[in-house]
């Protein structure tokens, strides 16, 4: 039994995440999680939000609460909509914990300690109008690296250019919009990554496998140099984790907190022992420490193109600079974009569609199936309705959800709710054993590698493969000449659904579980050998017709529902 550490980047506190943010990292690590479950691994499957920083600091204000209240609230909201979309976290932590405080400060003082900590006297913008240093997100303008106009001051989302808040050009405030903005000097503490470039470069060099758009991006801040700038770890900010070396307190550092991209990927250690401190398991550092249990443990990592920076660079300088035994991510799977409908989801234009309001208007299943089977992997991707409509109604509605009722029915009219017994299999049989066994191990393999596409692609020729046989094999037919032999195809086809049960509840587990339930079994152990697992289900064994597995989405409801998340205009 192997043992994977999993974890999803975690998501801002600042409002409900829309479907370009679910797939870019919960939905897809999630998918893994519970494909490496289904195969008997040991699984810990942590993510959490990430509440401090400049983003929890604005949204906070511009609800009217205060920061506290607002991510206590938030989180509650935020795990509640991940629990809708069955997202199977182990543990959804919040980076603003006791637990994730000690760690950030413990890390600060082995990072201090070991001379990897300078303090720099230098120039921050200050904003006269707002009274207050600007920070981050609360500066934006143009990128000095692509032109972009709406660049933030720590990250230009168009070119992923790591910026700082003097790097902008035309700066202004975003509290304001205030542009007489002044440099004042300041003193900050910040981490010396560019000792730690060759260490970087080896590490980074030594990871083959992973995919192109994860070593092409932290190669390209390597290489240019421009990644490995030393980097500011602290803010003029009061919402935060407190600047301290460990216990102690840092002189000079009184009023300032960590930046929040140096406590937020500690959080994904912290959310280990939140979850052993909640009694939801034992022995954390078995998961994260090389000299407790972690050097057999396979750890990957799930995130968005515009966060692997700080995982293949600043998280890795922080633990590789602490010097002490903490686990290295084996795996970064990264993703691309999701576009929404010829343009981008928009949070301020409500432009898109977010997570709770794809819930209320369809179950889980229906948003899982699709974005996973059209994950941004090689480019960006693109939601459209109508292309959501052909395909869902297609793969679910037609091929999977009709399998599963004409099978069920016809059953109920001739045999009864039970099993038939009688008949043998032949030829047809084998054939499609034959098939189901060669796409099930290349299922397999693209679960394995997580090339999250190919496998939705092999999941849905396998769910093909049924229908044409039951098309085929015409159990309805051969039941007027011989209904031993329609008994057996019957058979057959009963057990195909509980096997597609199996092995697509990764994808569709909602779907999954009412399938099973149906078929009034518990057996839910991965198939090793097809034609076994075709057996499973004896005749003889009771069964009951599901409710509708899956409706179709009409045209009316595809033209509303374009309308409503289209977004205001600007
Ligand atoms: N919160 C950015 C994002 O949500 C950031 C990820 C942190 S991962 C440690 O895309
Ligand atoms: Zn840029």
């Amino acid at each position: 039994m192997a043992r994977h550490l999993i974890t999803s980047a975690i998501p801002y506190i600042n409002g409900i995440k829309h479907l370009g943010n679910l797939i870019g990292s919960q939905l897809p690590a999630d998918l893994f999680a519970r494909y490496q479950r289904a195969r008997g691994h040991e699984v810990l499957f942590l993510c959490a939000t990430d509440e401090h920083g400049t983003p929890a600091e604005l949204a906070a204000a511009k609800a009217g609460q205060p920061v506290a209240q607002y991510c206590a609230e938030m989180h509650e909201l935020q795990s509640k909509i991940a629990a809708g979309f069955r997202l199977s976290f182990d543990h959804f932590g919040r980076s603003s914990s006791a637990q994730n405080h000690r760690l950030t400060q413990h890390f600060a003082g082995r990072l201090a300690e070991a001379g990897l900590i300078r303090e720099v006297a230098e120039k921050q913008m200050y904003s006269p109008t707002d009274g207050r240093y600007l920070p981050d997100r609360y500066i934006e303008g143009t990128c000095p690296n692509c032109g972009f106009e709406d660049a933030r001051g720590d990250q230009c989302d168009n070119c992923t250019k790591q910026l700082d808040p003097t790097d902008l050009i035309n700066p202004r405030s975003t509290i304001s919009g205030a542009t007489d903005l002044e440099e004042r000097e300041t003193k900050h503490l910040y981490l010396a990554q560019s000792q730690m470039r060759d260490q970087l470069q080896a590490w980074i060099d030594s990871k083959t496998d992973w995919p192109i758009l994860t070593t092409s991006i932290a190669k390209k801040w390597l290489n240019d140099g421009d990644g490995l700038q030393d980097r500011g770890i602290t803010r003029d900010l009061d919402w935060g984790i407190p600047v301290r070396k460990g216990t102690e307190l840092w002189p000079g550092m009184e009023d300032k907190v960590f930046y929040v991209w140096f406590d937020a990927p500690i959080e994904y250690i912290a959310a280990a022992q939140e979850w052993q401190d909640a009694g939801k398991g034992s022995d954390w550092e078995r998961w994260w420490r090389t000299d407790k249990g972690a050097q057999d443990v396979t750890y990957t990592q799930f995130m968005g193109k515009d966060n692997v920076p700080f995982h293949t660079l600043s998280f890795p300088a922080t633990i590789l600079g602490s010097g002490e035994p903490w686990k290295l991510v084996d795996y970064i799977k990264s993703f691309n974009y999701l576009n929404y409908d010829g343009g981008q989801f928009s949070t301020s234009r409500g432009r898109g569609v977010f997570m709770d309001q794809a819930l209320e208007i369809l179950p889980a299943d229906y948003w899982r199936w699709w974005l996973l089977s059209n994950a941004p992997e090689s480019s960006d991707a693109e939601f459209t309705w109508d292309l959501f409509q052909a395909n869902t109604n297609k793969d679910l509605a037609d091929v999977l959800g009709n399998f599963v009722s004409r099978v069920t029915k016809f059953c109920r009219s001739k045999f009864g709710e039970t099993v038939p017994e009688g008949g043998a299999w032949g030829d047809q049989e084998e054939a499609l054993i034959k098939e189901l066994d060669n796409r099930l191990r290349a299922y397999e393999g693209f679960m394995e590698s997580m090339e999250v596409r190919k496998a939705a692609a092999e999941l849905r020729a396998i769910w093909v493969a049924g229908n044409e046989y039951l098309q085929s094999a015409a159990p309805w037919s051969t039941f007027k000449e011989n209904q031993q032999q329609s008994g057996a195809q019957t058979r057959l086809a009963l057990n195909l659904i509980r096997f597609y049960a199996v092995v697509s509840s990764p994808f569709i587990p909602d779907a999954a579980a009412a399938m099973m339930s149906a078929m009034k079994t518990q057996d839910a152990s991965w198939p090793q050998d097809v034609k076994a697992a075709l057996g499973a289900l004896p005749a003889g064994h009771a069964f009951e017709v599901p409710e509708v597995t899956f409706r179709k989405i009409t045209d009316d409801e595809r033209e509303e529902w374009k309308m409503r998340f289209a977004g205001k205009r600007d």
